[in-house]
């Protein structure tokens, strides 16, 4: 760990023997650029000297004005998910609560975003002061820590703070108010001096190593199973431990569901994946997890969205879970053996000692070994058979092989089962992936970004219905591919793609969307444009808010009547022209032929790029499984 200066130097004088004080605009400054930021997304007015003092001195920041602060704290997740560091929002004292708003995503997604807001000065708090207000519980429920700096001599240490607990553990938001209603403690002089620990600029900071015999005792719980499957979340992502992850999987012959957020760390095209598990997840997923007799957790909370309300697996599965938060292990299903470590580090381990273990048999077995034996066991197989050689094997070694025989003989069974599960999802869906009805269905567009996407693309998709069409019908087709989803909140995915792309402006980043999700930001296309975030846009726009049909439809008793869908319905809005207003190339889509060249043209253009597919109103998408 590089620790630069002390955090405080009450003696530091000039050769004069005068102080050496420094704003803490600079210091906020330069702590940033030290913890290797490289965005701030903001609403003004807040920290104005800080932003000065960027531009003066590390002009490589970019100061990202947004059109709400909403938008700000998402931009800054997305930027968070790509890039591993912490995504850096900031408001004024009125916008604080607009932003607070905007953490709940983050927190629930476990992104690093810190927060910097303007606070309540001494002298005026309580007097019906312009635009106050207490912010600061609001902030509460939706951070790691929440935290006011009335001291500038304290910003080094509190920044620190920031940093380190938004990165430890399982990531999430952090709050600073920063006193001021625009944060002008930025303004004042101390003698404090910044003071930067690069290592808490990235997630993760740390990686917990798990002890072997536990790594040894989940391989035997593991080897021992019938019917395992992993589940893996976010933060095998988060670890950056996709490879290692299939590599287990291939080494122990155990196919891979994930929750949506962990969708990126299997390619949906590698033979042991299972796709997305849960609410919003694919049902051979389901199916296959719901079967398990063992199921292996790995960076995932295993909250309701991902076991579809603990239905799959059901309650009470046998479970191992392996989280480098150690407050989640055994949260949800009882664990027959848990591992609180680093994603990365526990994979890493597991397949050492996996391979350590064949040798081991191995190097056992020639051990035991008569020199007949070692002899016979030299000769070439069909030789062996021809000698009848196979009944001279001493006992041990036949139990031995045949309880491997049985053990693998079962495993191929569920491979077997479980392949089956998939070539009939395909089977059942394959109509409406290459459907060429119009208006368009958008099961038609999932499939045509699994075909189209380039090998280095992020995908971004919003809730709802796009969250439901992404995870069932659209597969991640190769490592270097990524995929972010909203936790929940409708009308992220477009501000989230935003700080994406900019976090990542090498990657084309998609967003994937549905045309209410698109409405809550639409005037961040105008930042997209300003700011060269050339990202592409897919709207499905059927004119409504269309998840919402079957849920009014009951509630109507059955059947919608036009005042139901009154509150599910919009007017038809060309978002293309919208986007082309605005500076963006807007696209639009009406034929399902149309969407490839659409992508392709995207790809190339050089801005950012809105296309419209009009698409069936009356779509809905399949509901889970939970057998
Ligand atoms: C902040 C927030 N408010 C409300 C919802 C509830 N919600 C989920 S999907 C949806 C409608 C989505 O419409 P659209 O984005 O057009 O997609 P469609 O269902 O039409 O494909 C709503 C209102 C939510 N998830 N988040
Ligand atoms: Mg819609």
């Amino acid at each position: 760990m590089t620790r630069s200066r002390p955090t405080s130097n009450p003696a530091r004088r000039n050769e004069t023997g005068s102080r050496i004080t420094t704003t803490g605009a600079r210091i906020i400054a330069d702590m940033l650029d030290g913890y290797g930021v490289t965005h701030v997304f903001l609403v003004p007015a807040i920290l104005r000297r800080t932003l000065a003092e960027l531009e003066l001195h590390h002009p490589h920041i970019a100061r990202v004005v947004t059109h709400g602060e909403k938008a700000a704290a998402y931009m800054a997740d997305g930027y968070a998910r790509v890039s591993g560091r912490p995504g850096i929002a900031a408001a004024q004292v009125v916008g604080a609560l607009n932003l607070a708003a905007g953490l709940r995503e983050p927190f629930l997604a476990g992104s690093p975003v810190i927060a910097l807001t303007g606070g309540r000065s001494p002298a005026t708090k309580f007097r019906r002061v312009y635009q106050e207000i207490d912010d600061l519980p609001a902030f509460d429920p939706v951070t790691k820590l929440n935290a006011t700096i009335d001291d500038a001599g304290r910003l080094p240490d509190m920044l620190r703070q920031a940093f380190r607990v938004a990165t430890t553990g399982a990531p999430g938001p952090v709050h600073l108010q920063i006193q001021g209603n625009e944060g002008q403690l930025d303004l004042h002089e101390t003698d404090a001096e910044p003071l930067v620990e690069p290592v808490f600029g990235r997630v993760p900071p740390i990686r917990p190593v798990p002890d072997d015999q536990t790594v040894r005792h989940i391989l035997r719980l593991l080897a021992g199973a019938e019917r395992p499957v992993i589940v893996a979340g976010g933060g095998v992502r988060a670890s950056g431990a996709g490879a290692e992850l299939v590599a287990l999987a291939e080494a122990l012959r155990i196919p891979v569901a994930t929750s949506a957020n962990g969708k990126d760390t299997i390619p949906g095209t590698h033979r042991l994946s299972l796709g997305v598990v849960g609410s919003y997840s694919r049902e051979s997923a389901n199916q296959a997890v719901a079967r398990a007799d063992l199921v292996c957790f790995i960076g995932t909370g295993t909250g309701g969205m991902t076991t579809h309300f603990w239905a799959v697996p059901p309650e009470g599965t046998p479970a191992i879970q392996i989280d480098i938060e150690p407050s989640r292990l055994g949260l949800n299903y009882p664990l027959k053996a848990f591992l609180s470590a680093d994603a990365k580090a526990a994979l890493t381990r597991m397949l050492a000692l996996t391979h350590s273990r064949e040798e081991q048999e191995r190097a056992h077995d020639e051990q035991e070994r008569t020199p007949d034996e070692r002899e016979r066991a030299a000769r070439p197989r069909e030789e062996q058979a021809r000698a009848g050689d196979g009944q001279a094997r001493s006992r041990d070694e036949q139990t031995r092989a045949g309880d491997g025989q049985t053990r693998s003989a079962r495993r191929e069974a569920w491979l077997a089962e479980v392949e089956g599960l998939r070539a009939d999802w395909r089977a059942r869906y394959r109509e409406v992936l290459t459907s060429d009805a119009v208006p368009i269905r958008p099961e038609r567009i999932a499939s045509e970004l699994t075909a189209g996407l380039p090998d280095n693309a992020v995908l971004v998709a919003d809730t709802g219905h796009a969250g439901m069409w992404m995870a069932q019908f659209h597969d991640v087709t190769g490592p270097g591919q990524g995929y972010l989803r909203s936790a929940g909140h409708l009308g992220w995915a477009f501000s989230a793609g935003v700080g994406a792309q900019l976090a990542a402006p090498e990657r084309p980043v998609v967003v994937f969307t549905g045309d209410a999700g698109l409405y809550y930001h639409l005037g961040e296309i105008e930042t997209a444009v300003r700011r060269r975030a050339n990202l592409i846009t897919v709207v499905n726009n059927n004119r409504g808010g269309n998840q919402s049909k079957r849920g009014f439809d009951r509630a109507y008793g059955g059947q919608g009547t036009p005042q139901s869908r009154e509150l599910w319905t919009y007017e038809d809005v060309d978002f293309a022209r919208i986007a082309g207003e605005m500076g963006a190339l807007g696209i639009r889509v009406d034929k399902p032929r149309d969407l490839a060249p659409a992508l392709d043209r995207a790809l190339s253009a050089g801005r950012p790029v809105v296309i419209d597919v009009h698409t069936d109103i009356e779509v809905v998408a399949p509901l889970p499984v939970s057998s």
